[in-house]
């Protein structure tokens, strides 16, 4: 199964960037699957680092092109090296034949969108290539109505894990509800084998919201959020820059609360994926 490489360069700091990788595929062998972290290393696509590539990507950090789609095949031209969002991630994964994709969260419709337009490439994604990506939901610095509204659009399925309301990231309730409610990896399995059986495009969304005991504070962690989208407003911070940037005021307004909290997210979001990979190919 498939993890990606912008969350470990522009997502986290060093060093807890890359003990967060190495630890997530762990967790993922012990679950009995095979982990693929996904990049481009010298223009070559890449499912399955070692441990000196991960090592690199985290130290570089914000140096590292973050590649989304439009940017992956100049990328390759260049020979360059690029950490790869949820969209690039998926697009490898499916060339190298891999269903499931673990992440923390994906990018989606902005607050502010109306105006700005900026909506992530991650959703269009979805809606095309055929890869499930577990998250914990999507963070408030996205407009969280607007995204499941576009998704529903795009026709991509959003499923919930063991609840019905949309995870918000950080923390376990965000008062939305997604489409359907699946209660164990082996009927998640199902799903995704069916959409493949009726060849459909297009991927599975899948919420997996953050264990309550590593919820932060709604109140807390919504005016950390409030005060960085409103600090990039004001600094002019847009395109491919406004997701690294909120991530990064977040976590130092709330002092690196919000660190542990994601770190504990992604863990809960990789034993999902394995726990699905295997049960997938049980199904062939
Ligand atoms: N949201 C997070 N953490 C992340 C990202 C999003 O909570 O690390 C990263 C993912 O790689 C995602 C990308 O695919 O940001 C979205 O960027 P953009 O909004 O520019 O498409
Ligand atoms: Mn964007």
């Amino acid at each position: 199964m498939a993890l990606e490489s912008t969350i470990i360069s522009h997502g986290m700091p060093y060093p807890q960037n890359v003990e967060t990788a190495l630890n997530v595929e762990k967790v993922i062998r012990d679950n009995g699957a095979v982990p693929a972290t996904i990049a481009i290393i010298g223009g070559r696509l890449k499912a399955g680092l070692s441990k000196d590539e991960i090592e690199y990507l985290g130290k570089t950090g914000q140096a590292v092109t973050k590649v989304s789609r439009r940017d992956l095949p100049i990328i390759v031209a260049k020979e360059m090296d690029g950490a790869t969002t949820v969209a690039t991630t998926m697009i490898i994964a499916a060339m190298a034949g891999i269903r499931i994709f673990a992440t923390g969260g994906i990018g989606g419709v902005h607050r502010g969108a109306q105006k700005t337009f900026d909506i992530s490439a991650d959703l269009d994604e979805l809606s095309q290539t055929p890869v499930t990506v577990i998250c914990a939901g999507a963070k408030a610095i996205l407009d969280l109505p607007l995204t499941l509204e576009y998704l529903e659009t795009k026709g991509v399925p959003v499923l919930g894990y063991k609840t019905k309301e949309l995870g918000a990231f950080y923390s376990t309730h965000s008062g939305l509800s997604v489409d359907y409610q699946i209660d164990s990896p082996k009927e998640l399995a199902k799903a995704i084998f069916v959409k493949k059986e009726l060849d459909m495009k297009g991927g599975i969304l899948v919420s997996n919201p953050i264990p309550e005991e590593y919820s932060m504070d709604e109140t807390v962690i919504n005016k950390a959020i409030d005060q960085a989208v409103r600090e990039a407003e004001e600094q002019g911070i847009h395109g491919k820059e406004s997701t690294p940037f909120l991530l990064a005021r977040i976590k130092d307004l709330t002092g690196g609360d919000s660190l542990d909290s994601n770190i504990q997210l992604v863990y809960n979001n990789a034993k999902l994926a394995a726990q699905t990979a295997v049960e997938l190919s049980n199904l062939g």
